[in-house]
């Protein structure tokens, strides 16, 4: 029986990478470079500095150190736009649920996220208050897989990582939550996710109970 439970955002709680696909296409238009939907994949769970990189490199083109933080600065403009527009209807089907029952079951709740811009779509969602910590890019130097943002997130909850449960979407996240010594609950398909200790495809339905059973097999 684990006692915290670690939540990434992006893809978790809520779809915000269709905001970072559309900002991103602005900046990728206004430098002639291609970028598809399919290319946007690459950039999940990924920093806003790197996901510029993988930009530039999808284009072959270099950029300074100080234009790079000029675009990601603008990107960030395009993506606020978007984001405080958000509301409670975005909310990932199953998730309002699901928070509840830990909150019920005694269950600490943190989130774990590479975003900078974390509290706000918290906030906006109306989330914010199910939430005991918040450890976001604001507070983290190394990106995952690194597990910092997880290990951050246990002792913010006054807990050993081993008593917390990851919930994540994306691959590095998986490997960041393993490196902290903690088991990975998959969102999305194990085909994507082949290294998460178990997957589920959202948390609609989702029983603690059963994801406990699980995680002891
Ligand atoms: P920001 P997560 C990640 O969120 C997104 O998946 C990724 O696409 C984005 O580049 C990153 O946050 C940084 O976001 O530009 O808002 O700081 O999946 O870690 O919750
Ligand atoms: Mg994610």
């Amino acid at each position: 029986m684990h006692r915290g439970l670690l939540f990434d955002l992006d893809g978790v709680l809520v779809d915000t990478a269709k905001y970072h696909y559309l900002a991103w296409s602005k900046i990728a238009q206004e430098l002639g470079l291609p970028f598809t939907l399919q290319d946007n994949e690459r950039l999940k769970g990924v920093s806003r500095e790197r996901s510029f990189e993988i930009l530039l490199e999808l284009g072959g083109r270099k950029m300074e150190a100080g234009k790079r933080a000029e675009y990601c600065a603008r990107k960030n403009e395009y993506y606020l736009s978007c984001i405080r527009q958000m509301t409670r209807r975005e909310i990932l089907p199953g998730v309002c649920d699901f928070l509840q029952q830990a909150r019920k079951k005694d269950y600490r709740i943190a989130l774990g996220s590479a975003s900078r811009n974390s509290r706000l779509i918290l906030e906006r969602l109306e989330l914010l208050e199910l939430f005991d910590a918040i450890v976001d890019g604001t507070a983290v130097h190394s990106a995952k897989p690194d597990p910092e943002v997880f290990l951050q997130g246990a002792k913010a909850l006054g807990l050993a990582p081993g008593e917390c449960i990851v919930f994540e979407d994306a691959r590095a996240g998986i490997e960041a939550a393993h490196a902290g010594g903690m088991p990975a609950v998959g969102i999305g398909d194990k085909k994507d996710l082949p290294e998460a200790d178990l997957c589920l495809p959202g948390l609609q339905g989702a029983d603690l109970s059963e994801i406990e059973r699980r995680l002891a097999e």
